[in-house]
């Protein structure tokens, strides 16, 4: 393995990877109730009173959904390869089990077909999050008949679009699903109760397998993965108290996924501490989650630092803050990939999400964003010394394309590259998006 550190950025990254911006069904589309599309529980969830930051909800979003050609000529004037996009369940089966909803599936084949038009790859991704009300009604992820409903609805999708995706993602972020849902109760549907946190936990992993399962005996032409929010957790202070908090925060929150994923077992130490709360599982079922994935997509936003005493302060640290009051440590981004590729031999990795929120408008048709091109390229840089190191590195996604629902702050994050106005439903490209289409057009002529 050799170093590229001294190589232009551009000159770092083989001719065939892949570039893209992602983002999901909920976020952007809008259409909440257009065309037989059924209510998923983030619709419902938006109405609980104080729920949403600005009481806002997806009703209208970036009403993506009727917008469609416009945003696939945007995508494509990035001058990226590739497109990472959610399917909403509740549109193409409004009850998550029964009549599929042919006007929803037809949505999800214009925009595959457009993306492949336009040169685009297409990656799908199942479930961000949104599931249709009707299965949370008898249970949601706690329940486990969900599971064969999610592999039903897998299957369905890969007939529809199989054959032209390039990647198929079972789920996004399940330890967002199960805490930030389940535990936390501050993301849909709102619940408080580690027990059941858990057990939706080990429902997703499951599901996930099955879902691989199902898919490949189907004859599956996509490549199949899952992809987890990851963070490189350090502990706060070299003291032996504070290492401790972060192998156990680490062992919790990362390794409670990865564990299972690829060794097809959880951490013994998780187990022991959640006591009664552990997983009700069957035979079988870990093996299930343990079927090989093909790709592994990793969403990096920044670092976990896990103390024994007060809870670390990440104003404190001197690091550069995003808008959401996250540290830019694109060092962190390299840690992690080491760390995943020496503990488990990595298949192809996507880094399938990495951005930034920072608040900025449009001035004279403009909208100057340097610290997020700041931290694009200094995390892009971050995946090219991954690889140098030998992580085998497939493809790279900025989250996100434009300003989008930003789950339980509404909409008044933005992560886009693109600037949305959403009076007016204009989209105007900003600084970092004009940075990204020349660097992958350098990418290009040097490959
Ligand atoms: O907007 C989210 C996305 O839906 C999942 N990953 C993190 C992003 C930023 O918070």
């Amino acid at each position: 393995m050799s170093s590229t550190a001294h190589l232009p950025l551009h000159q770092r990254f083989p001719r065939d990877f892949t570039w893209g911006v992602a983002t999901s069904a909920f976020q952007i589309e809008g259409a909440a109730t257009a065309d037989g599309k059924g209510e998923s529980i983030w619709d419902r969830f938006c109405r609980q009173p104080g729920a949403i930051a600005d009481s806002s909800n997806g009703d209208i979003a970036c009403d993506h959904y009727h917008r469609l050609e416009g945003d696939l000529d945007l995508i494509a004037s990035l001058g990226v390869n590739a497109y990472r996009f959610s399917v909403s369940w509740p549109r193409v089966q409004a009850l998550g089990s029964g009549a599929w909803n042919e006007a929803g599936l037809a949505f999800y084949e214009r925009l595959v077909d457009g993306l492949l038009a336009r040169g685009l790859q297409p990656h799908l991704t199942l479930n961000h999050w949104d599931l249709p009300q009707a299965l949370q009604e008898q249970g949601g992820w706690a329940h486990r008949d969900t599971v064969h409903r999610f592999v039903d609805y897998a299957l369905q999708m890969q007939r529809r679009l199989g054959d032209r995706l390039r990647t198929l993602t079972t789920h996004n972020e399940p330890w967002v699903v199960a805490v930030l849902g389940h535990e936390q109760g501050i993301f849909a549907p709102g619940l408080k109760r580690r027990a059941t946190a858990v057990q939706v936990s080990h429902h997703l992993l499951l599901s996930h397998g099955l879902a691989l399962q199902a898919l490949r005996a189907e004859g599956a032409k996509a490549a199949l993965g899952i992809v987890l929010n990851l963070a490189h957790i350090e502990p706060a202070t070299a003291s032996a108290a504070d290492r401790h908090a972060a192998q156990a925060d680490d062992a919790r929150n990362r390794r409670w996924y990865t564990d299972p994923l690829f060794k097809g077992q959880y951490p013994e130490e998780v187990l022991a501490e959640l006591g009664a709360d552990a997983p009700a599982m069957q035979p079988g079922d870990l093996a299930a989650i343990a079927t090989p994935i093909d790709f592994l997509g990793v969403n990096y936003y920044t670092r976990g630092v896990s103390s024994a005493g007060a809870p670390f302060d990440p104003a404190q640290s001197g690091l550069p803050l995003t808008d959401m009051g996250w540290e830019v440590y694109p060092r962190g981004l390299t840690e992690l990939l080491i760390t995943l590729h020496r503990e488990y031999r990595l298949p192809p990795t996507y880094i399938t999400e990495n951005g930034a929120a920072f608040a900025d408008a449009p001035v004279d048709g403009r909208v100057h964003d340097a610290e997020r091109t700041e931290y694009i390229r200094s995390h892009i840089a971050a995946v090219a010394d991954a690889m140098d190191l030998g992580v085998p590195m497939a493809g790279y996604m900025v989250w996100s394309l434009m300003d989008n629902f930003e789950w339980s702050s509404g909409y008044a994050k933005r992560f886009g590259i693109v600037h949305v106005d959403y009076a007016t439903q204009r989209r105007t490209p900003k600084d970092s998006a004009r940075w990204y289409r020349e660097f992958l057009g350098r990418c290009r002529q040097s490959a």
